[in-house]
């Protein structure tokens, strides 16, 4: 078998989202989420201009061979831009030997060690009392588990907080926008929230709660302790973590559970923080983290560590990626939870798929390959529209993690 084409389809459903496409002579091809939220055209500059052109001729069922061309021949390693052009190919190349041997990429890796793939939903309102409706939203849907995030008084345009009902999507079209952030005021806001869920829906509900890399170590470990009474499942992102020993501290201090590493893109992210037991659950996905090849070293190294997956899955993975994911979900021995943000209907339109949701899980079905497709008659109604993530401020004007 031979790769004799590979296309980069660029489109906007309702977001934007990069895709790419590996035909191969015997007429099966493969797909790939090459999406990365903000950064779309370089990924997709990436593609076309250094990768399609060495992929063409060269045999489509070598997946480590050309992983490996693609990482170590770029001499320039890592990075999101690289890695996630890696992951589209990478993911492309399991869809089409899935689709070649007639079997779901979980039966490649190893086959399936549970019967659906466990699943949170975002709720997100305005104010507390919004945002506990939300949660009985899901609850009423048949969730088991949901992240909850609500607007804090006095602070405008604050993450996690949608526009419509179920989807919460921060990109917006132009230029980034800014929010404002305030460590004070969240610190004293966020054990409210959850106080008020709990007291609503009691103990059972697994709840989740992001703070998108806003908090100092010692900030998170106060938060991780004043948690600790509301049991939830995990606070994620509690700090950047290009020190990956930061996160030291707050173990020290907390036995909330941390989930960590949606922007790590390579497993040397997370090394320390595996090896050394720093996290619960391990975020990073297939297509930011080098693809199903590259996750799944993670994933194994995590599991020396007793630490769990909970793979990404926001509105900017694209039902490719999720598709993916769910694939190495079924499979992980240590698997956790799957973020899912429901997508667009424009979006399910344009990527037929088969996974589908079942009383809190996601199944994710038995066609071959990663069971995703594109509409690329359809993809064309939808042109890209530059759009951008936006960017944060402490309230005296000092630039801050978004
Ligand atoms: O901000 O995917 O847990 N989910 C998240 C997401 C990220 C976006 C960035 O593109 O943190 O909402
Ligand atoms: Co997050």
């Amino acid at each position: 078998m031979k790769i004799i084409a590979v296309k980069v389809i660029v489109c906007s459903p309702g977001r934007n989202f990069v895709t790419i496409k590996i035909e191969t002579d015997e007429g099966i091809y493969g797909l790939g989420d090459a999406t990365l939220n903000g950064r779309e055209k370089s990924v997709a500059t990436y593609i076309e201009e250094h990768i399609s052109p060495c992929l063409i001729g060269r045999n489509p069922s070598n997946i480590e061979d050309i992983w490996q061309y693609l990482y170590r021949g770029a001499y320039w390693r890592r990075g999101p831009i690289t890695m996630t052009a890696i992951a589209a190919v990478d993911c492309a190349l399991w869809d089409i030997k899935g689709k070649k041997a007639n079997m779901p990429v979980h039966e490649l890796l190893g086959g399936s060690s549970r019967n659906g793939v466990l699943v949170y939903g975002h709720a997100n309102g305005q104010d507390i009392p919004a945002t506990v409706d939300a949660v009985g939203r899901y609850l009423d849907e048949g969730y088991l588990a949901v992240r909850a995030q609500s607007g804090i008084p006095g602070l405008e345009k604050v993450y996690g907080i949608g526009r419509g009902e179920k989807f919460y999507e921060p990109a917006e079209t132009g230029l980034p926008i800014e929010t404002l952030w305030s460590t004070p005021a969240y610190l004293d806001f966020a054990p409210k929230l959850f106080e008020a869920i709990r007291n609503t829906y009691g103990s059972k509900p697994h709840l989740l709660h992001d703070i998108h890399h806003r908090l100092t170590p010692i900030e998170a470990a106060r938060l991780g302790k004043s948690f600790e009474q509301f049991n939830l499942f995990w606070m994620e992102d509690p700090v950047p973590a290009e020190n990956q020993e930061s996160l030291k501290l707050i173990r020290q201090h907390t036995t909330t559970p941390i989930a960590i590493g949606e922007v790590f893109n390579s497993i040397w992210d997370c090394e320390i923080i595996l090896r050394e037991q720093l996290c619960d659950y391990i975020r990073s996905t297939v297509v930011h983290a080098g693809g199903i090849t590259h996750l799944r070293r993670i994933i194994d190294l995590a599991s020396l560590s007793q630490i769990r997956t909970g793979c990404h899955g926001a509105t900017d993975l694209s039902p490719v990626c999720m598709a993916a994911a769910l694939q190495i979900d079924m499979w992980a021995p240590n698997f956790g939870i799957q973020e899912y943000m429901v997508h667009s209907p424009e979006t399910n339109d344009v990527f037929p798929h088969q996974y589908k949701f079942e009383k809190g899980y996601l199944i994710p079905g038995n066609e071959p390959g990663i069971g995703a497709d594109i509409n690329e008659k359809l993809a064309k109604k939808y042109p890209y529209k530059p759009a951008s993530l936006p960017v944060a401020r402490l309230t005296d004007g000092t630039m801050w993690n978004w």
